[in-house]
């Protein structure tokens, strides 16, 4: 077990970086950071965020999909926690509030129910309230978006912002919904299928992985099921579009 004031500095310096859009040096290069250590992390920096005001409404998974755990180099999946703050509105997105941003297509569900722990896909299912289209936009805190589990963990999984679209009743069938997002004037296609081969499934994970940090989701709460391509770099401002079969589409404005 770390010590608590070397937690302290660690969630300072990520703080920091995400406050000024600076990168910073990975943690895992200066502190021997366990994976229970690194979650210590994530619960510190998340507690800066509620100590200025904002508000938990939600969890992110991260690495539900072969894609990204190919492009980042990592083999397992990790939660993150979403504020209020977080959710893009009509304003759009900022880029100078960022280091280095990506876009990621999504599927959310919103709870109707708590959960916790080990449950089955049936469970997860009946859980949902409603799903939307979602595109999530991470940010490494950390140089050149390089990082280990332990380090991408405790920087709160990359959460940087999200955007959702219109709300739906669940009963969609979206274990393979085809996917289309455009960025930067390109087009970049995927399925849902490729999240955990059923997105339902990131719901079980995260009840899961929400228990072990000795949290739990609530009835209300947004769960981001992780991204189904790898994660796209915004280059310069402009729209974001993303197109789900069946589930409908989601966009905002990424101003300079
Ligand atoms: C970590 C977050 C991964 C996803 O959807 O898989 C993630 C990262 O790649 O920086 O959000
Ligand atoms: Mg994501």
């Amino acid at each position: 077990m770390i010590l608590k004031h070397s937690i302290e500095t660690m969630v300072d310096s990520l703080d920091q970086a995400q406050q000024s859009a600076t990168a910073t040096d990975q943690l895992s290069t200066r502190f021997g950071l366990s994976l229970e250590d690194a979650y210590m992390v994530q619960q510190g920096l998340f507690k800066r965020r509620t100590d200025r005001g904002e508000r938990i409404v939600g969890f992110k998974m991260g690495f539900t999909s072969v894609a990204k755990m190919k492009q980042m180099g990592v083999s397992d999946q990790i939660i993150g926690q979403l504020s209020d703050r977080m959710r893009i509105g009509a304003e759009g997105l900022s880029l100078s509030s960022f280091v280095h941003p990506r876009v990621e297509p999504e599927i959310a569900f919103r709870l109707g129910a708590p959960l916790s722990g080990d449950i089955s896909r049936d469970h997860a299912l009946a859980s949902i309230d409603a799903v939307a289209p979602a595109i999530e936009i991470i940010d490494s805190r950390y140089r050149d978006f390089k990082f280990s589990l332990a380090d991408v963990i405790a920087d709160n999984s990359s959460s940087a912002a999200f955007a959702i679209g219109q709300w739906r009743d669940p009963g969609l069938d979206l274990s393979d919904a085809h996917m289309t997002m455009e960025v930067g004037g390109e087009r970049f296609t995927g399925s849902s299928s490729a999240i955990l081969g059923d997105p339902v499934l990131a719901i079980v994970s995260a009840a899961r992985l929400v228990k072990e940090i000795g949290s739990r989701l609530e009835a209300g709460m947004i769960i981001l099921a992780g991204a189904a391509t790898e994660a796209v770099a915004i280059g310069a401002p402009g729209p974001v579009r993303l197109d789900v079969a069946a589930l409908g589409s989601v966009e905002f404005t990424v101003n300079p």
